[in-house]
Order: C-alpha cells, then sequence, then structure tokens
C-alpha cells in the first residue's frame, strides 16, 4: 500500500510540475472585455453538461489590450513563484497594454537578464523608490517587511505609482482596500496602493460571494487543504525533494526546513503562527479578510481550520454555510455556472468534482459537491471548492485588480 500510494504521488509531481509551467494548456473559454461584459467563446468539448466553464475575466484579445492606454508596469521580487505567475499573466493573457515591463531586485539580481515572453529579454534593476515611481503600476511580490518600509513611499502623491501588494502588511488597514475585483472592485477606485488578501481567502470568498447574494450567509466554517506553494517555491522544493528522497529508499521520512514538519506522506494542522484563541494567524487572516472584503460587520461568524497537505499548487477548501434564506441547491448551482472566474465542477455520477490536479494553472476556481447540509437543514449548504494558490490566491487577482483599475479610471499613464 505504501509503495503504490508513493508510485502515484510520483505520478502527481510529475503531471501537477508540467501543468504549472508557462506554457499554460489551460485556456479560458469565455472573457470578460475591459467593460466587463462577457464574450462567450465556444465551449471546449465537456465531457458532460454539468462539468461547465465560465472563466476567467481576462481579456485576450489584442485588440481589447491595444484600446486600453499604455502603462508602464514594474514588478518587485519577479524571480519568486508569485511574481513569475505576474509576469505570465501579462504575458499571456492579461487586457493591460503594457508599453514597458520593469523587474526590480535585489543587488543579488540586478544586472542579471530574464526572459520574459513578449516583452523580451529585460534586465534585472536593481530596486530604488524613485525608480519605482516612474512606473504607472508597481506589483509587490515580497515579503510583508519590505512592503511596508516601500509600498507607500513609492505611491504616495500624484506622480507615485499604484502599488498592488501581496503581502498581508496593508490588508487589516482600514484606510487601505483589500480587493477581490468580482466582489468589491469598486473600492480600487481613487486609490494608490491596493492590499491583495491571502490565497485561501480570495479562493474561498470566489464561492462564497454568488452565495451570499443569493441566500444571506450567516456563518461560515472552512475546511483546508493547502498546497505546498502556499510557502513559495521553497516549500515546493522540500515537498518533491523530500518525496523522492523517501521513494528513492533514502529516507524513512523527509527532512523539514520550510514546514513545521515533514509534509511528503503527511498532512499539517499548521499553517502559520498560532494566536492566543487557539487559531492559526492563517485561520484568522480568513475571517479578518471574509468580513472586510465581502462588507460583513466586525463580529460576522467566520471560523476555519487551515490543513497543509502533500500537494503542489491548488489549495482545497471544504467550505459549510448557514444561511438566513433557504439554500435552493439549482439556483445555487446556476449562480455558479453565470459567475465569473468560477468552473462549476459538480457531476458525481461520473466522479466529477474539484480536485489540485484539474485546477493547477487554471484561472477559474473549481466548484462542486454541492448539497444541502444535513446539520442546517433547508439553510445550510456544503460544498467543496480548489483554485490555483498562484493565481486566483496572488497573481491572477493582483492582474484583474490592475485591470479594474483601468477600467475605473484609477491606474493610466502619467
Ligand atoms: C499559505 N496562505 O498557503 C498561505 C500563503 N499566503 O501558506
Amino acid at each position: 500500500m505504501k509503495f503504490s500510494g508513493a508510485i502515484t504521488l510520483l505520478l502527481a509531481i510529475s503531471s501537477t510540475t508540467s501543468a504549472f509551467t508557462l506554457n499554460n494548456p489551460h485556456r479560458p473559454t469565455s472573457f470578460v472585455t475591459s467593460n466587463r461584459s462577457t464574450i462567450q467563446q465556444p465551449q471546449q468539448a465537456l465531457s458532460t453538461t454539468t462539468r461547465t466553464s465560465r472563466t476567467s475575466h481576462l481579456s485576450m484579445s489584442s485588440d481589447t489590450a491595444t484600446s486600453s492606454p499604455p502603462i508602464s508596469v514594474g514588478v518587485v521580487g519577479a524571480t519568486g513563484a508569485v511574481g513569475v505567475e505576474i509576469v505570465n499573466c501579462l504575458n499571456k493573457f492579461s487586457s493591460l497594454n503594457v508599453s514597458q515591463l520593469r523587474i526590480f531586485g535585489s543587488k543579488r539580481s540586478a544586472g542579471t537578464t530574464r526572459d520574459t515572453g513578449k516583452f523580451g529579454d529585460v534586465e534585472v534593476e536593481l530596486f530604488g523608490v524613485e525608480a519605482a515611481r516612474e512606473c504607472d503600476v508597481v506589483f509587490l511580490a515580497v515579503s510583508g517587511d519590505f512592503s511596508l518600509e516601500h509600498a507607500k513611499a513609492i505611491s504616495e502623491g500624484d506622480d507615485g505609482a499604484v502599488v498592488i501588494d501581496n503581502s498581508s502588511a496593508f490588508r487589516y488597514d482600514k484606510d487601505i482596500p483589500l480587493v477581490v475585483p468580482e466582489i468589491n472592485g469598486e473600492c480600487s477606485k481613487g486609490n494608490k496602493l491596493i492590499a491583495n488578501p491571502n490565497c485561501t481567502t480570495a479562493i474561498g470568498l470566489m464561492a462564497l460571494w454568488p452565495l451570499h447574494k443569493l441566500f444571506k450567509l450567516k456563518k461560515v466554517a472552512m475546511s483546508t487543504y493547502q498546497a505546498a506553494s502556499g510557502a513559495g517555491q521553497p516549500g515546493m522544493d522540500e515537498l518533491k525533494e523530500g518525496t523522492r528522497a523517501v521513494i528513492a529508499g533514502e529516507r524513512d521520512v523527509a527532512e523539514n526546513s520550510i514546514f513545521a514538519h515533514p509534509l511528503p506522506f503527511n498532512v499539517i494542522p499548521q499553517i502559520d503562527k498560532f494566536m492566543e484563541n487557539g487559531y492559526t494567524k492563517e485561520e484568522m487572516k480568513v475571517t479578518w479578510e471574509a468580513r472586510k472584503i465581502c462588507g460583513l460587520p466586525d463580529d460576522f461568524p467566520v471560523s476555519c481550520t487551515a490543513v497543509r497537505i502533500p500537494t503542489f499548487r491548488a489549495h482545497a477548501e471544504t467550505i459549510v454555510i448557514e444561511t438566513e434564506e433557504p439554500v435552493d441547491i439549482e439556483a445555487a448551482r446556476k449562480a455558479f455556472e453565470e459567475a465569473p472566474g468560477i468552473k462549476l465542477v459538480d457531476n458525481t455520477a461520473e466522479l466529477e468534482y474539484p480536485m489540485p490536479l484539474t485546477a493547477t494553472g487554471q484561472y477559474d476556481v473549481e466548484v462542486g459537491r454541492l448539497r444541502k447540509s444535513l446539520v442546517f437543514g433547508d439553510n445550510g449548504m456544503e460544498f467543496f471548492v480548489v483554485g490555483d494558490q498562484l493565481l486566483r490566491g496572488a497573481a491572477l487577482n493582483a492582474v484583474l485588480v490592475a485591470e479594474t483599475m483601468v477600467e475605473n479610471g484609477s491606474l493610466g499613464a502619467k
């Protein structure tokens, strides 16, 4: 059993590794143009009528891209797992009309050159606030400490750059918008510094928001199964190398330095540090951020148990809700079919449901296993969500924020 499990995991690793290369084979089947009207593209051949795709809001039309004003874009942390995906989104799918892509790094990487696809070979510049301020928009994919030190200096004043920050530095600052464009994109209007949410929150809220609009959420309980990518490339490397070492018979148990315990062949019910109330900080991020993004009261009940599992880069979540209004599963299904950024994968007769292997590399969050809750009866529902942690959970969301800000007039050429 142990051996066959190891083989299965090895196969999963090789297939997942190829799935998250820059050449993403999963292409959206419908897009939203810069005025957010949906253009339906021919659907892929679907194996069933209930495996539907309603996809991304990103326009792939070069007409759309060139009709928006040209802007210069800076990326800080472009060689990290999130930074790579930001460049990938800009390069392949975004409707932003990028006149210049600038990459900023430390002394160690300054002067080296990166292949950035259609933007050509770009030399990494030594980061400096003044240079970053010259850009129209800067994506920060670096540590919270770096963001705390520099984000406001880059963005302040009329001639500063719009900054979209991937760290947690400003997420809980009441004066700084925390944005999932499909939910509260309008909050970005007129702002120069925007916080991008935690990946776990962004993925879960993509599914919770349509349900809130339909049935009005009363309570939310979430359990997560989070991929190694949440700890960046070093986390994925530790999972891969540890799994290889165990399968090769070099070790009984993998070594660990990134995660609190060995991740291969294990699950770890701890992500981030423990707080006084017994929850981890990752779990409390879900609570704090869901309230802020959805405009819910400060005491709205949202609870999470966050668990690290040995997958590479898509986070899975079981979500249980209690609702004010009675739940209608067919109405929920229809809402998910129509919601941008969601793919309904819910055909248990054909064993089709969301999974990390199918969600990896995809812009849409997969939602399935829809059912009324045995605990809450008519006023409750349970479902399963999987989203690519590096895309919806980070890079894609950030790029969509920038697109939204171009549309609402908050981002343009200086
Ligand atoms: C994790 N959510 O999965 C975190 C990353 N931001 O570790």
